[in-house]
């Protein structure tokens, strides 16, 4: 029975991973509309089982979840500077991903996993700075605001 069990696990295991996504995200000093120091994407829709991974494009950045910014059972990640990580989704909601060094210059960005908000709240509690917490503030909006 317990073989069973475990054959049929990794049998939908495979079959999610058969769709799943790598979304790739690039840390920049400066974009094509010229802001500096921000996330090539800001915005990033995605669904369990696909894989987040932020590139060090350019130097001194790196790619982490803010504290208590992320869905219940979902992982927190912490890159280290000037380093690839990559973020394994397993839980739907919101996570908010922040450059350390650059957060209050508004180096930061909105996971939104299956479409799901419920932890809006926690993210907006959570203690995210300067021009980084108010741009978390417009994605969590923009993100309600384009629901499909
Ligand atoms: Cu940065």
């Amino acid at each position: 029975m317990r073989t069973l069990l475990l054959s049929a696990a990794l049998l939908v295991g495979s079959s999610v991973a058969a769709f799943a996504e790598t979304i790739e995200i690039q840390m920049l000093n400066e974009n094509e509309a010229g802001e500096k120091m921000v996330f090539s994407q800001e915005l990033i829709r995605a669904e369990v089982g696909d894989v987040i991974r932020f590139v060090p494009t350019d130097r001194s950045h790196n790619a982490q979840s803010a504290k208590g910014a992320l869905p219940e059972g979902q992982e927190a990640f912490k890159g280290r500077m000037n380093q690839e990580i990559e973020y394994v989704v397993t839980e739907t909601g919101l996570t908010a991903v922040v450059c350390q060094p650059h957060q209050t210059m508004g180096m930061v960005a909105l996971i939104v996993v299956g479409n799901d908000v419920s932890n809006a709240d926690e993210i907006l509690d959570a203690r995210l700075r300067g021009k980084g917490k108010d741009k978390i503030e417009a994605l969590i909006e923009e993100a309600i605001a384009t629901q499909s």
